[in-house]
């Protein structure tokens, strides 16, 4: 039964071996011949030559992301700031998208366990009225750009292994919301295998399968180049990415003035630039954009100190308040240039989770209770401060935008960035676009709207499409999805 792959065994049983993994064959005699298979493909997927160096450096011990150095504020471009000009950049950025540059793409392969939701997050429904999913959202906006600009901008959406069908199932099933198929390219992101938290052993997941997890946003861009999807966007001529998180409803899919910044700044090496939003509470869960001795970086709010995070500039306003909403505009060069000699190598971030597995010794199934396991992720901002290394003076660019106009995330099902939080500020946004136009909003006394509203991208993308608009009386109460 075994004769014609026991050869490459016994190489594997050898090569385990030296990486100290041997009990991941342990049930190897008892597996019929597709289970056997099975594990055999999942064994190839792990870079064994690294699981050592991961397993010291990340499971043994905890390495430390604390940033060490001088930590400024970064330069930013404020969308309320008058001292540069918007309304180049918004040229800029246009034009890129009429010659067709631009790309968007999704990273969609978390496992939303926080939101307690079972299925790809980007099905959620993340609209207050219609209950639009999230994925229609994003689509509607594709097909008001491309309508805006005379555009095919194409569309990549990153899953995982275990979301990957779902995902392209729902968007076969409706239909793509209207958007050619022709256009849209899902592929699942890579996977790490892993660790028993003790003892630094791979996790097996059933006799047959290593435990693994998605390897993080970060992982997006390898998977970029692994999939195919770079290749793809250079014979498309696609030059620039336009990057965003599957949570939120309000992201600009692809915004003229960001992408404008990013390719033609002067300071900007069009490599990696981030959107952020101003942070005014310490406890906000968002990373904040900073310079550490001079290099523009994310800090992740689990990596800063109280002392950091709350310290304050004399005005009152936070000193690090970069939040980091996750939206970026990466060039298709600096995608290839981290893939150069190689999958793109970012650093693993630590995470200790409760992984059901099996004991390689007595193969009793175990469903812990208590964290067992360590998962390694890479974050796709540390990438940021590789960009403009080369390009002395130049960097990674950050453009502030209204949090009202682009930010409500869902990630918790209660409490902050929660389906409660994300519908009312969807409202409030709308309630200032329609007051901006002098049009009466119902308030209740603690200034919140009394009513509940929507706006599909198809109807605006931002508060200047409201300027020649028909616009509905808003009742005390009222529901109105425009
Ligand atoms: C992220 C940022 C945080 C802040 C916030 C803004 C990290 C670690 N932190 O927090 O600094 O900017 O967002 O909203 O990113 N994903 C994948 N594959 C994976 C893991 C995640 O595609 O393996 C996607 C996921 O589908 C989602 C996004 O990445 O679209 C965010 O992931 P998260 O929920 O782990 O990040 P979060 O909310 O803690």
């Amino acid at each position: 039964m075994t004769t014609d792959i026991a050869p490459s065994i016994e190489e594997l049983r050898a090569h385990l071996a030296r990486a100290n993994q041997s009990h991941l064959l342990a049930f190897w005699d008892q597996l019929e011949d597709d289970a056997r298979t099975r594990l055999i493909d999942d064994l190839a997927a792990i870079d064994f030559d690294r699981v050592p160096g991961w397993i010291e450096q990340y499971v043994r011990h905890k390495p430390n992301f604390a940033p060490k150095g001088d930590i400024a504020p970064p330069r930013s471009y404020a969308f309320d700031d008058t001292i540069w000009d918007q309304a180049q950049y918004r040229l800029i950025g246009e034009g890129l998208l009429r010659a067709g540059k631009v790309a968007a793409f999704t990273v969609a392969g978390g496992q939303g366990t926080r939101l307690g939701y079972d299925g790809p997050k980007g099905c959620y429904p993340g609209t207050p009225i219609t209950r639009k999913p999230l994925f229609q959202v994003f689509a509607e906006w594709l097909l008001a750009a491309n309508r805006r600009w005379g555009a095919t901008i194409p569309w990549y959406i990153m899953t995982s292994p275990l979301n990957h069908d779902a995902t392209v199932q729902f968007f076969e099933s409706s239909n793509h919301f209207d958007l050619d198929p022709a256009h849209i390219m899902f592929f699942p992101q890579g996977v790490m295998p892993s660790f028993d938290m003790t003892t630094g052993k791979i996790l097996l997941a059933e006799p047959h399968k290593i435990a693994t997890n998605p390897d993080g946003h970060g992982g997006s861009l390898r998977a970029l180049a692994a999939s195919g999807a770079l290749a793809d966007m250079r014979a498309r001529g696609i030059e620039h990415i336009s990057y965003f998180q599957v949570d939120n409803p309000l992201c600009r899919v692809v915004d003229p003035i960001f992408l404008g910044l990013h390719a033609a700044a002067p300071d900007s090496s069009a490599e990696m630039s981030t959107k952020v939003v101003s942070k005014t509470e310490p406890a906000e869960k968002v990373g904040v954009v900073a310079q550490v001795d001079g290099v523009t970086q994310v800090l992740e709010y689990s990596d800063l100190s109280d002392e950091l995070t709350s310290a304050r500039d004399p005005d009152g306003r936070l000193r690090l308040r970069a939040g980091n909403i996750a939206v970026h505009a990466i060039s298709v060069d600096f995608v290839e240039r981290l893939n150069a000699g190689g999958a793109c190598h970012l650093p693993f971030h630590r995470a200790e989770k409760k992984v059901p597995c099996v004991d390689p010794t007595t193969g009793r199934a175990i469903d812990p209770n208590a964290p067992n396991g360590i998962k390694l992720e890479m974050f796709v901002f540390d990438a940021i401060p590789l960009a403009g290394k080369h390009t002395p003076g130049k960097g990674s660019i950050v453009y502030e935008v209204d949090r009202v106009d682009e930010f409500a995330p869902i990630k918790n099902a209660d409490g902050a960035d929660s389906p409660a939080t994300s519908a009312a500020l969807q409202t409030e946004r709308v309630a200032r676009w329609l007051e901006w136009r002098q049009h009466p909003v119902p308030r209740r006394a603690d200034g919140s709207p009394d009513c509940v509203l929507e706006v599909s991208p198809i109807t605006a993308m931002t508060k200047l499409d409201f300027q020649s608009m028909m616009l509905p009386e808003v009742n005390p109460g009222a529901k109105v999805a425009l």
